[in-house]
């Protein structure tokens, strides 16, 4: 086990920025080795920072997850690209994601642009190796590090793991000096009921199609330890319509059912218990202009 507090210990606060999808909470979870931040093929899965903590020898790294970061238009896109950006400004290092399938297209580009404003020490990600050629790759790397100065560039895939102990290990080396700030066996600092929220939430993300998931966020309301260590949770999901209720409901109930056992079954992995999910299914008209529900998400409700 490592030492928290001796001599050599260093902690820092690492950032991973990109593009929607990019697979920025994939290479978290890797990072970590557990699932402390959900993951969809959806875009804009990632609301608000989620940190996951890891460590490697000596080194205590605190990974920032961010949402994605694209053009936005809703007030909620607003308020995600804003946190993302905010993300990388309060890092000690942070990763510039790029998936290397997409190459420099016109988000990675955009991105990249607005690199100089990041004052934190910057590495270049490039994400999805195992979807194309070597030769690509190197083209890519020669094109990012010509628009932005990067401290290293790291080939990987966050997916089935290639390269992401080397990643880790360099970062290790690279964070500052320090005591750790986190206890050696902490892998989140969210509470388990907003995790829970978001293993909901990835659900939904893979269970509805087109539109909806964005037009709905969950909130856990109560966690409840039973005795012998089962926790019953409920859990209300809000949409903006009472026709997106019924597109949740299902027929009969079937598609919240299949939604709940699924949630269900990862958030007892996480509690390492039995749990009890109750979901309920609320209309909330425009909740996307309310700032309660921000509040709920982590996020600053921005002001249009
Ligand atoms: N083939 C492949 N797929 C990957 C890899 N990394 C992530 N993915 C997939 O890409 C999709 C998006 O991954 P996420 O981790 O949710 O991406 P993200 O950057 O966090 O996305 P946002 O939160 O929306 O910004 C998922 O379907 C992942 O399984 C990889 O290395 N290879
Ligand atoms: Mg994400």
């Amino acid at each position: 086990m490592a030492d928290e507090t001796g001599p050599d210990t260093r902690c820092g606060f690492v950032a991973l920025i990109g593009a929607p999808n990019a697979g920025k909470s994939t290479l978290i979870n890797a990072l970590v080795g557990s699932k402390v931040t959900i993951v969809s093929r959806k875009v804009q899965t990632t609301r608000a920072l989620i940190r996951g903590i890891a460590i490697d020898g000596s080194s205590q790294l605190i990974f920032v997850d961010t949402p994605g970061i694209f053009t936005p238009r809703r007030r909620l896109d607003r308020a995600m690209v804003t946190t993302a950006w905010s993300g990388a400004h309060d890092a000690d290092l942070a990763g510039v994601m790029i998936d290397a399938r997409k190459g420099l297209d016109e988000e990675a580009e955009a991105i990249l642009d607005k690199l100089g404003e990041v004052s934190a020490a910057k590495v270049l990600i490039l994400n999805k190796i195992d979807l194309v050629p070597k030769e690509t790759l190197l083209a890519l790397t020669t094109a990012a590090n010509a628009k932005s100065a990067f401290e290293a560039t790291f080939m990987l895939s966050a997916l089935t793991g290639d390269g992401v102990a080397d990643l880790k290990a360099w970062l290790a080396a690279r964070v500052p000096p320090g005591p750790w700030l986190y206890p050696a066996d902490q892998m989140s600092d969210a509470p388990l009921r907003q995790l829970a929220a978001e293993i909901t939430r990835e659900k939904l993300f893979e269970r509805l199609h087109q539109e909806l998931p964005y037009h709905s966020t969950v909130e856990t309301d109560q966690w409840k330890e039973l005795r012998g260590g089962a926790v019953r949770i409920e859990q209300t999901i809000y949409v903006e319509r009472e026709s997106q209720r019924k597109i949740v409901l299902g027929k009969g109930g079937a598609t919240i059912k299949a939604i709940g056992e699924a949630a269900r079954r990862d958030i007892a992995e996480i509690v390492e218990n039995k749990v009890h999910l109750f979901l309920f299914v609320k209309v909330r008209e425009g909740w996307g202009e309310d700032p309660e529900r921000y509040r709920a998400m982590g996020l600053e409700f921005p002001k249009e």
